[in-house]
C-alpha cells in the first residue's frame, strides 16, 4: 500500500454533498454552455479538518475522492506520487480525471454510478488524462449550446487515456480541457 493509500485509510472524516447551496460562477469560453445557464450546487469536501466547496475553490488540495455518493474528501499527495504515481491511486471502481496530461497534477475520483456535474467538482474543463477503472464503459461530455449538439466520448471499461489531447473532438480540435460531465454507468 503506498504512502499515499495509507493516508487515506487513516483519514475517517467524511463530508457532505449538498444541493442547496448558491449558484457559484463557472469558467467558460467560446462557444461553451454559458455558466449562466449551468446550475452548480458544489460539493462540499472535507479537506485537512475543514468543510471546502470544490465548485468555489479546492484551496490547494491535490486530489478529491468520493467514498460514497454524498461523502467526499481531499487530500495532499506526497511529492513523490504527485505525478507519475498517481494513476496506482485510482481505485478499482472508479473513474479518475487528472488536471494534466499522464495522470499529473491535481485529480478527481468519481465512484457513484450517475451523472456528475463536473462544475459542482470544481473540475469543468480540467481534465486532460481520464482512467475509467471500472467494469462498465462511462460517458465523457463536453455541453454546447443550441443549435450545436452536446459532444460525447465513451472511454470502455478499464480504458486509460493518458492524453485527451489525442482525442479528437467533433468538428476540429481534440479533448484537452473540455469535459462538463461525465456519466458512470
Ligand atoms: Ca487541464
Ligand atoms: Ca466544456
Amino acid at each position: 500500500m503506498s504512502t499515499f493509500r495509507r493516508g487515506l485509510a487513516a483519514f475517517g472524516i467524511g463530508a457532505v454533498m449538498v444541493t442547496c447551496l448558491s449558484t457559484t460562477a463557472v469558467a467558460s469560453a467560446g462557444a461553451e454552455e454559458p455558466a449562466s445557464a449551468h446550475r452548480a450546487t458544489g460539493t462540499l469536501a472535507e479537506y485537512n479538518g475543514r468543510t471546502i466547496n470544490l465548485a468555489r475553490d479546492w484551496e490547494g488540495a491535490d486530489y478529491c475522492i468520493e467514498e460514497t455518493a454524498a461523502k467526499f474528501r481531499c487530500v495532499d499527495l506526497p511529492a513523490a506520487e504527485f505525478g507519475a504515481a498517481a494513476i496506482q491511486d485510482c481505485r478499482e471502481g472508479s473513474l479518475c480525471l487528472w488536471d494534466n496530461r499522464n495522470y499529473q497534477a491535481a485529480g478527481l475520483e468519481l465512484r457513484s454510478s450517475r451523472r456528475h456535474d463536473l462544475a459542482d467538482h470544481g473540475f469543468r474543463d480540467r481534465a486532460n488524462s481520464v482512467y475509467n477503472y471500472r467494469e462498465s464503459n462511462s460517458r465523457l461530455i463536453d455541453l454546447r449550446s443550441a443549435p450545436v449538439s452536446d459532444r460525447e466520448y465513451t472511454v470502455t471499461a478499464g480504458g486509460k487515456l493518458w492524453d485527451l489531447g489525442q482525442i479528437v473532438y467533433p468538428g476540429g480540435g481534440n479533448w484537452n480541457n473540455k469535459i462538463d460531465v461525465v456519466v458512470l454507468n
